[in-house]
């Protein structure tokens, strides 16, 4: 059986890696019915488009910003001529939401969710040497049963076509992560799962590794600390390792061993080999208490986005790095991929900076009840909303996060949703299948999804089902806005009703405010930056009031861009950085508060 989702590719002594990135020729399809198949000749001379960055705000055309359907993306690529005894494959790290790759005129591999890889071996497509024009088709729509979900509407005068969605933040679309030419040897590891332990001073690393079904040689394992030292190894395919005195991976003190697994033939020859970065440590949820390592844990953090000024989810490595000193200089230990995967670089990067992650699927907006302009009384689980094809496509997301992110240490919990309507009839058959396979597909990490406003303790269905309490709550913006007292009251009742009907942790995972950098009100008027303070500072008041509080992300790290509405005004300003990274007054608050709960904890 072929694994899911392949390793991320390497450079290794024995696997080769071009990297695709760059400007490739663009084009929109015509319409939905278009017959054209642009891919089978070269693209019209024109536009090109820069690959990692969503399409939409690279040029200046609202026909291209605000385009439904297929865009096509091509360039020529060489296999290199020493591939002639190699396997190779091409890559592409998230086509959002649909992707098709072509080599030439042939269409070589399909995927439908936008922010998981997908791969076509070219091995027998290509010959090692010669060159190939590769096209990737990219399509944005959304319909009630993709996830996230969407719909599709046709403007009544002009015939075209209009999406909207149930989520705030825009639909960035193209292709936002890298594109990979690579090569693996004939017998090769196709994949590595590693599960951590720790036992007295030592730790254990249980492992599995996949090979291609040719493989006669054997699995070898060294593990190596991180002077390059080998601390411990293992011969088989799947087993434990042990390390002596372990150094663990630790929240804020990562520590990282390079877990290698490698094929041998009989000769002693290296046939292939793979390093995964292996933090040791364990999670569990005990009582009221999220620990790692057997140590309480409390979340300091925000939800995210991928989300940028004109790259719009555009993978970019200096906002990456930025971003972890921002978090580092505020005082997170944590943040949360709201509401999708995140970049494989960027789970990296968490796991080499000690930031631990709540890894969400992309299921948002599975709640059409919910309207910020106004409530509707359409049925969320129903078959012409969100039905079964819709849990289908939720459960293949899910079975790609966790088939791609499983051995990060920095993942500490899935998140399977965020605001799903868990208040509505339908929602515990739809979740029930799902939780399942979570705990199947990886019984180690604890599960959650982020409960919405008004689904409060006595009518939500679901919560049951997860291990930790995580509610997003707007008391004092969506609700009581501007009126922190009667806010304060509304909160501390929610916290009670979670607190009294489980004994387990609750993580505020969303409450904030817009807030308009450099708008000031001396009576702390919403929108104001002295607002948006205050209330953060209210929220901390009553979480310390609650012995089962484990967590506090904010909404969010950085203003981010939106669909059109009455609601937001150059997107969602709840940043508590700008979108180009400057600090609102609140940042220095969350960093007195947050540096001061770490040194003291
Ligand atoms: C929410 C959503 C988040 C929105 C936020 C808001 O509850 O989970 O995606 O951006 O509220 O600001 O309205």
């Amino acid at each position: 059986e072929q694994p899911l989702i392949k390793l991320k590719p390497q450079r290794t002594v024995s696997r080769e890696l071009v990297n695709l990135d760059g400007l490739w020729k663009f084009s929109l399809a015509f319409g939905p019915n278009d017959t054209a198949q642009p891919w089978t000749a070269p693209l019209p001379k024109g536009l090109e488009c820069p690959v990692p960055a969503s399409y939409n705000d690279i040029f200046v055309d609202p026909e291209i910003h605000n385009h439904v359907g297929w865009v096509y993306y091509q360039r020529d690529v060489i296999v290199p001529k020493g591939w002639s005894q190699e396997e190779y494959l091409l890559r592409a790290e998230s086509a959002t939401h649909h992707g098709r790759i072509y080599v030439n005129d042939r269409l070589v591999a399909e995927h439908v969710g936008g922010y998981t890889p997908f791969e076509a071996d070219i091995t027998n497509v290509v010959t090692a040497g010669e060159k190939f024009r590769l096209t990737i088709a990219v399509n944005n729509e959304l319909t009630h049963e993709t996830i996230p979900p969407g719909k599709i509407t046709i403007g009544e005068a002009t015939g075209r076509r209009i999406q909207t969605y149930q989520h705030d933040f825009y639909n960035y679309a193209g292709l936002a992560r890298s594109v990979w030419l690579y090569s693996v040897p004939r017998q090769h590891i196709q994949d590595i799962t590693v599960v951590t332990d720790v036992q007295e001073n030592n730790g254990l690393i249980h492992y599995d590794v996949k090979v291609s079904n040719n493989t006669s040689g054997q699995v070898k394992i060294t593990v190596l600390d991180e002077d390059g030292a080998a601390v411990s190894g293992a011969t088989g395919a799947n087993g434990t390792v042990k390390i002596n005195s372990v150094k663990l991976w630790q929240p804020g003190a990562a520590y990282l061993y390079q877990f290698q697994a490698s094929i041998v033939d009989s000769n002693g020859k290296l046939v292939d080999t793979y390093s995964v970065a292996t933090g040791v440590r364990t999670v569990k949820v005990s009582g009221k208490k999220f620990l790692i390592n057997d140590k309480p844990f409390y979340f300091t953090g925000f939800g995210k986005h991928e989300d940028t000024a004109i790259r719009g989810k555009g993978h970019d490595q200096a906002y990456m790095v930025h971003d972890f000193q921002l978090m580092h200089w505020i005082g997170a230990n944590s943040f949360r991929t709201s509401h999708y995967p995140y970049a494989e670089e960027v789970m990296d990067f968490a796991d080499r900076n000690g930031i631990v992650v709540i890894d969400e699927t992309p299921a948002v907006g599975l709640n059409l009840g919910m309207s910020i302009s106004g409530s509707t009384t359409v049925h969320t689980w129903s078959q012409e909303n969100i039905n079964n094809n819709t849990r289908e496509a939720h459960k293949q997301a899910l079975r790609e996060l966790v088939s791609r992110d499983k051995n990060h240490a920095s993942v500490v919990m899935w998140s399977i949703a965020n605001e799903p309507a868990s208040a509505e009839d339908g929602a515990r058959e739809y979740f029930e299948p799902l939780t399942k396979m979570a705990r199947k597909l990886d019984p180690t990490r604890p599960i959650t999804f982020a409960n919405v406003g008004g689904a409060t303790s006595q009518l939500d269905k679901i919560a049951d089902l997860f291990d930790v309490t995580c509610i997003n709550r707007y008391f004092g913006w969506y609700s009581q806005t501007g009126d922190l007292a009667e806010a304060e009251a509304a909160l501390e009742k929610e916290l009670q009703g979670w607190q009294d009907k489980f004994d387990r942790p609750i993580i505020m995972t969303e409450y904030g405010a817009d807030t308009l950098a450099g708008l000031h009100s001396v009576l702390g008027l919403p929108w104001s930056e002295e607002f948006q303070t205050q209330m953060l500072d209210m929220y901390h008041r009553v979480f310390d009031r609650f012995e089962a509080m484990a967590g506090e992300h904010v909404w969010n790290f950085a203003d981010f861009q939106t669909s059109l509405g009455i609601y937001r005004v150059d997107g969602n300003k709840k940043g508590v950085f700008t979108r180009n990274r400057q600090p609102k007054a609140a940042a220095h608050s969350l960093r007195a508060r947050w540096t001061k709960l770490h040194t003291s904890s």
